[in-house]
């Protein structure tokens, strides 16, 4: 029995040296990049028995994916895939700064896990997991993806103690909002625990007030055990069973803040997997977040006394 499975799909990530142009450079840098092997991998990092499941082509490249996340204490189990017939999803990243934007261009269509069907994955394990976790990236790739969503969310409902996690995490470059909405509020009850950035709640789910508000009406209307609304520089509230939590957020020198919120899931994940309350299972998350930030790469290269240790000085009052 595994504490933690996530699906979902991963891609090469490919970026230009800090300071050049996608347009000009002659060198990028290869990481692995992906919501779901994010949070795995700083779970994993932080001590939770972390398994990813997805599906990749059968070439040095799908096996390159594979090595990397392993390399953080992540386990994988994937469907390896004819190379001849499939291909890995890649993301080109020019990291922003200011005053200019961010620019990510993916070339991800008909990748290797947009196939994925239910019969492939192993339904037993993440049926016995503690966690299951996927995200709205999932259901966006592909009507299969769609599908199989549903079936993988519904077999981890059917595990005795299994906590299902859903992060909206809403890519404008994959589908429309009323699409996402639509998708979404029919996983919703297949839900424990939402984490949505309180942007997606307006402009996808679109919905109204305050953070707690809005916690508070999702949970009201669907159910839900925990709602995550994180709020960027504003820090996160929580709802956890009519109790509501809330956290700064740390602040870092930021290298790259992709993947911040997946460390944050992951951060979140690992204290509430420990046994702790959501309060703390925020400060923590919130604390692993502000060291992602500091980390070139969407991966949380982080250890338990490195996120210990921002929780303590901030507890201090030191650098707040
Ligand atoms: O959360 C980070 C992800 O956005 C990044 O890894 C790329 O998975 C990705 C996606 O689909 O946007």
């Amino acid at each position: 029995m595994s504490d933690l499975v996530t699906f979902g799909e991963t891609m090469l990530r490919l970026s230009p040296p800090h300071g050049e142009r996608l347009e000009r450079t002659r060198t990028l840098d290869v990481q692995a990049g992906g919501a779901e092997s994010n949070v795995a991998v700083a779970a994993a990092r932080l001590g939770v028995d972390a398994v990813w499941l997805s599906k990749l082509p059968d070439s040095s490249l799908g096996r390159r994916v594979v090595s990397e996340l392993r390399s953080h204490g992540v386990r994988t189990g994937i469907v390896w895939d004819d190379p001849a017939e499939s291909r890995i999803g890649t993301y080109y990243l020019e990291p922003g700064t200011e005053p200019r934007g961010t620019d990510v261009i993916y070339d991800r269509a008909d990748s290797a896990v947009t196939t994925t069907v239910p019969e492939e994955l192993p339904l037993g394990a993440i049926r016995n997991s503690e966690v299951f976790y996927t995200s709205g990236i999932t259901p966006a790739l592909s009507e299969t993806l769609s599908a199989t969503t549903e079936r993988v969310l519904a077999a981890a409902q059917d595990g005795e103690s299994t906590t299902t996690v859903f992060d909206l995490n809403y890519r404008s470059k994959l589908w429309s909002p009323a699409e996402a909405r639509e998708e979404f509020e029919s996983l919703f009850p297949a839900i424990d625990v939402l984490v949505a950035a309180e942007r997606d709640v307006r402009s996808v789910l679109e919905r109204e007030g305050e953070a707690t508000e809005l916690a508070r009406g999702l949970a009201d209307d669907f159910g839900f055990e925990t709602v995550v609304v994180t709020r960027g520089e504003n820090g996160s509230v929580a709802l956890h069973e009519g109790t509501v939590f809330e956290q700064d957020v740390y602040r870092a020198e930021t290298v790259d803040a992709i993947g911040t919120g997946d460390a944050f899931v992951g951060g979140f994940l690992a204290k509430r997997l420990d046994g702790g309350g959501v309060g703390e299972a925020l400060e923590y998350g919130s604390a692993t977040a502000s060291l992602k930030r500091t980390i070139n790469g969407d991966l949380a290269v982080i250890s338990p006394e490195e996120v210990d240790a921002v929780v303590q000085r901030e507890a201090g009052g030191i650098s707040r």
